[in-house]
C-alpha cells in the first residue's frame, strides 16, 4: 500500500458536532478534588482529560515538530527504520498478527529509539520522563481517592527504574479513498477506521494530538463517542493491568481512531508499564472481605507476552480470567 505522508502543520480549529461533551475533565491544580474525581472518572469512562499538568508546552511542540519531520521524509529513508520488531517505524500493519490500520507510527521505548535523529531522540526521552512522571502524579492521587496505602502502591511501578515503558509516535494521514478499514460513524462519507479497537495492556496510557480529532471511546453502554481534540492537554487511558488490580473496579477504555478527509493527525502516546517481572494481582487493602479475585496472578512479561499473540480487538484479560 502507497503512504501518502506529507504531514501538514494545521491550526485550524474543529467544528465536529458529534464530539462527546461528557468526557471527565482533571484539574491538578485542584489535588483535593483531582483525587476523587480521577476515581469517579476511571470507575465510569477508565478515561480522562488532565489540564495544569506541568508538562512544558516547548517540549511538546518541538518533539511534535521532530516527529512531523520524520513522518515527512521519504519512504525509503523512513524504511530503514522498519519493521517495527517490536519497535522501530510502521506503516499499515499493526502488531504481529495480520491486523491492518491506515496510519504510520514509531515505536519507542526507554532508551531505544531507533531513528536518525538524535534531536528526536533526545525529546522523545525527556518528553516520556516528563509523561512518567504526571503518570505517577496522577496513580498517586488515585491511590489517594481509593484510599490505599501507601500512596505509591501504584506509581512505584512506573518509577522503578525497570519500568517496562513504551512511546508510540502516530501519524494518520488525510483522506477516505485507499483507507481499508469498515466505515463508521453517521451519514454520507463517513470516516473509516483508521486503528482499530482494542484496549491497551499496561498500567495506564497518556495520549495527546494535534487538534484533528478521530480518537473514539466505547462507553459502559457500547456506544461510540469521537472524543473532542485539544492539543494543551494529556488524555489518561485506563489499561488492563489497572483494571486487573482494582479488580475490575476501573474499566480498561475501549478506544480506536477514525481518519479526517482533510487533516493530518499526529499522536503520541506514553504506556506506562511495571518491570517484566512484577505480579499483578488486584490489590489487598481494595478487596471487601469475602471478595474474590476475578483473574488468575500473571506477571507482566507474561500478558505482555500474550498481547503479542492476539489480534487487536482480542479480549486479552478474558484469558486470565478465574472459571
Ligand atoms: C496496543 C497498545 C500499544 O499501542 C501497543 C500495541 C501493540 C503494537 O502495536 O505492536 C499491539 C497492541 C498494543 C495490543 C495487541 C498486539 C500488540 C498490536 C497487537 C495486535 C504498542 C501495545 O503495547 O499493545
Amino acid at each position: 500500500m502507497v503512504m501518502i505522508s506529507h504531514v501538514v502543520k494545521s491550526c485550524t480549529t474543529n467544528s465536529n458536532k458529534n464530539h462527546f461533551t461528557g468526557i471527565p475533565v482533571i484539574d491538578l491544580s485542584c489535588p483535593q478534588d483531582a483525587k476523587n474525581l480521577i476515581v469517579n472518572a476511571c470507575q465510569d469512562y477508565g478515561f480522562f482529560k488532565v489540564i495544569n499538568h506541568g508538562v512544558p508546552p516547548w517540549l511538546v511542540a518541538e518533539l511534535e515538530n521532530e516527529a512531523i519531520g520524520f513522518f515527512n521524509m521519504s519512504p525509503s529513508e523512513k524504511n530503514k527504520y522498519c519493521p517495527p520488531n517490536p519497535l522501530g517505524y510502521g506503516s499499515n500493519k499493526i502488531g504481529p498478527n495480520g491486523d491492518i490500520g491506515w496510519l504510520e507510527y514509531l515505536l519507542l521505548a526507554s532508551n531505544n529509539f531507533p531513528t536518525n535523529s538524535k534531536i528526536l531522540s533526545w525529546l522523545a526521552t525527556k518528553y516520556v520522563e516528563e509523561v512518567r512522571k504526571l503518570g505517577c502524579e496522577i496513580l498517586e492521587l488515585m491511590a489517594e481517592g481509593l484510599k490505599i496505602e501507601p500512596r505509591s502502591v501504584l506509581s512505584r511501578m512506573l518509577s522503578d527504574e525497570k519500568a517496562d515503558t513504551v512511546f508510540r509516535l502516530n501519524h494518520y494521514p488525510p483522506g477516505l479513498d485507499v483507507d481499508p478499514g469498515p466505515d463508521v460513524g453517521p451519514g454520507p462519507g463517513r470516516n473509516r477506521v483508521r486503528f482499530g479497537e482494542h484496549t491497551d495492556p499496561h498500567l495506564i496510557s497518556i495520549g495527546r494530538s494535534n487538534t484533528t480529532s478521530g480518537f473514539q471511546i466505547c462507553l459502559a453502554d457500547g456506544t461510540w463517542v469521537a472524543v473532542p481534540p485539544d492539543d494543551t492537554s494529556f488524555f489518561v487511558n485506563v489499561d488492563d493491568l489497572l483494571q486487573v488490580m482494582t479488580n475490575g473496579r476501573f474499566r480498561s477504555v475501549k478506544h480506536r481512531v477514525v481518519g479526517d478527509r482533510l487533516k493530518s493527525r499526529v499522536s503520541m502516546i506514553y504506556f506506562g508499564g511495571p518491570p517484566l517481572m512484577e505480579k499483578i494481582s488486584p490489590l489487598d487493602s481494595l478487596m471487601e472481605p469475602g471478595e474474590e479475585s476475578l483473574y488468575d496472578e500473571f506477571t507482566w512479561f507474561e500478558y505482555k507476552s500474550c498481547t503479542y499473540k492476539t489480534r487487536l480487538s482480542d479480549d486479552r484479560l478474558s484469558l486470565f480470567h478465574k472459571h
